[in-house]
């Protein structure tokens, strides 16, 4: 080989030797722990109160002084620095010492599930300005939001659920453009939501309980979160969408929407229908749904669960219904649907009879005799109570063996008697579980025998 050729790559081989040794090392040598941050953890520590010893490997004594490996500790394999803060569910109580500011690199903060005693949010945080994770629900924090919060650009995950937070939320939050999850759920907290429209990548917007009733354009601005797959609304007195213009372009990802509690009317469906290529868990409880349920609800293609219960619904189930075969949970219960069951029951094979777990029809005006469902073999539970329903409560219903809970009190059946349903194994899982049994055993106390 050419001598001069093996001058030239000789510095290089060294140096790649040198990466390579350097890289095995790095790899198995842990990084110790930086001194004023480990000094900012013990400061952190003496403001908390561990009732159940949690944090007792935050110690001097362990570890060598090395922080890096304490409880909920991460530090960067890099740098070295605390990254990570890992404290949610600990149930710690006490207060937020400002030495979390020292630990400045942090990018994920989860203090949720705590106990700060009615406490406002420090606004110290705002100058913890790499944080991409913020969760301080579960954490008996009250007060408003701090605008120093709006400091912490890079955020994508803020939970702040859950408290006694008060007031109304900031506009400025629209200045975390970053944010991908959003939960500020608290009923002491209202906005206009006009800073949604500054939050395009949101893909989770969770609100419940916040007084939205100044929200006029609520429709709108959540319609233009393309990226959004969950929106929970419930119970946000959110203002009546009158008739308003069909809304074409939306996301084609929204797969669970939470409205319940929101007394909505029918003209909400046009809007629902958008998204029906897309939604798969459809929350309307508690509104003020009304006339026949719409055939439309069949359009959903992939809806696994569909709660329609507590609203002025009348007449029958659409037919429509059955024909949507992800269909696992239907609860229609507290309704005004006023039907033979015969009726309800499809009378072609439809698919939903197969994935069907959960049906709930309770406290409507069903009349007839207890139909044959042994048609919808994966039924799990079936809720018949406080209807019109007469005859005797047909032994077939023996033959589905998944069932766990029957409910059909408060009706006008006879029964067999109970030790029947034992033997005949409604629901073989009732003899496994007590709980299970104690529970069906109240629901056929109810059945009127005569
Ligand atoms: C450093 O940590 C990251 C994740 O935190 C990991 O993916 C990576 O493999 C680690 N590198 C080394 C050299 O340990
Ligand atoms: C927020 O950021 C501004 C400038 O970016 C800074 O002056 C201010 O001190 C920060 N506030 C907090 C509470 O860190
Ligand atoms: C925040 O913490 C709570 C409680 O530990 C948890 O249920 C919730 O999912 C967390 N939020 C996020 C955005 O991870
Ligand atoms: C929020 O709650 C605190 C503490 O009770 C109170 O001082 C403050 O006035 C409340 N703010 C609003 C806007 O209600
Ligand atoms: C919601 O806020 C409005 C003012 O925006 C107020 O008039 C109304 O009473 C509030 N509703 C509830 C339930 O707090
Ligand atoms: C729908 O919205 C997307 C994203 O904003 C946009 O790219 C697209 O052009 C819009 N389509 C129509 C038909 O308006
Ligand atoms: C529900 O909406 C109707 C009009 O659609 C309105 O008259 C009524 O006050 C609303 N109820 C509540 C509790 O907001
Ligand atoms: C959504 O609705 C359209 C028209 O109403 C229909 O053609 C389409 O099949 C539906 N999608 C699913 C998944 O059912
Ligand atoms: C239920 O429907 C019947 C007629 O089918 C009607 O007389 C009754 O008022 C309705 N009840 C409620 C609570 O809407
Ligand atoms: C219950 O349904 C029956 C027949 O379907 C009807 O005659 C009766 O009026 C209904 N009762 C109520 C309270 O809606
Ligand atoms: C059950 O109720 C229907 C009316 O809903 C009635 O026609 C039928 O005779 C009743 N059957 C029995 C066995 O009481
Ligand atoms: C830096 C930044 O985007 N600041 C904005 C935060 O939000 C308020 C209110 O929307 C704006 O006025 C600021 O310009």
């Amino acid at each position: 080989m050419d001598t001069r050729f093996l001058t030239v790559l000789g510095p290089c081989l060294v140096l790649l030797m040198h990466i390579a040794i350097h890289n095995t090392l790095a790899s198995h040598v842990p990084v110790k722990c930086i001194e004023r941050e480990r000094r900012a953890l013990l400061a952190i520590k003496k403001e908390l109160i561990a009732d159940y010893g949690q944090l007792s490997s935050w110690d001097d004594a362990q570890n060598q002084n090395e922080c890096c490996k304490w409880e909920g500790v991460h530090c960067s394999n890099q740098t070295g620095h605390v990254v990570e803060l890992k404290l949610g569910g600990k149930r710690l109580r006490g207060t937020i010492s400002p030495s979390l500011v020292e630990l400045y690199h942090l990018n994920h903060l989860d203090l949720s599930y705590s106990n700060f005693n009615f406490t406002p949010i420090p606004k110290f945080i705002g100058s913890l300005t790499h944080l991409t994770y913020l969760n301080l629900s579960y954490a008996v924090l009250w007060g408003e939001i701090p605008l120093e919060i709006m400091n912490l650009s890079g955020l994508r995950y803020l939970d702040l659920s859950t408290n006694f937070i008060n007031g109304t939320i900031p506009n400025h939050l629209g200045n975390l453009s970053q944010l991908l999850y959003l939960d500020l759920s608290s009923p002491f907290l209202s906005s206009n939501l006009e800073w949604l429209a500054h939050l395009p990548s949101l893909t989770s917007l969770v609100l419940q309980d916040v007084n939205l009733s100044s929200a006029k354009n609520w429709l709108q601005l959540v319609s233009n979160l393309f990226q959004l797959t969950l929106l929970d609304l419930n119970n946000c007195h959110l203002p009546d969408v009158g008739s308003f213009p069909t809304i074409h372009n939306v996301s084609s990802t929204l797969s669970i929407i939470d409205l319940s509690k929101s007394n909505l009317t029918t003209s909400i469906l046009p809007w629902l229908l958008n998204y029906n290529n897309s939604l798969t868990i459809l929350l309307l409880s508690e509104n003020s749904l009304s006339g026949p349920i719409p055939h439309a609800f069949g359009n959903f293609g992939f809806l696994k669960q569909l709660e329609l219960g507590s609203n002025k619904f009348k007449g029958g189930i659409p037919q429509s219904l059955w024909d949507i075969c992800s269909l696992s949970q239907l609860s229609l219960y507290d309704n005004n649907l006023s039907v033979e069951i015969d009726e309800l029951i499809p009378k072609f094979p439809k698919c939903a009879k197969k994935s069907l777990q959960y049906l709930s029809l309770s406290s409507n005006n069903i009349t007839g005799a207890m139909p044959d469902f042994s048609q919808f073999p994966s039924l799990k539970e079936l809720r018949l109570d406080q209807n019109h329903l007469n005859g005797t409560l047909s032994g077939r219903i023996g033959q589905l063996s998944n069932l766990e809970v029957l409910n059909v009190g408060y009706n006008s059946l006879q029964a067999l008697r109970c030790y029947n349903f034992k033997h005949e194994k409604i629901g073989r899982k009732a003899q496994v579980h007590k709980v299970k049994e104690a529970a069906m055993f109240y629901v056929l106390s109810n059945i009127l025998v005569s």
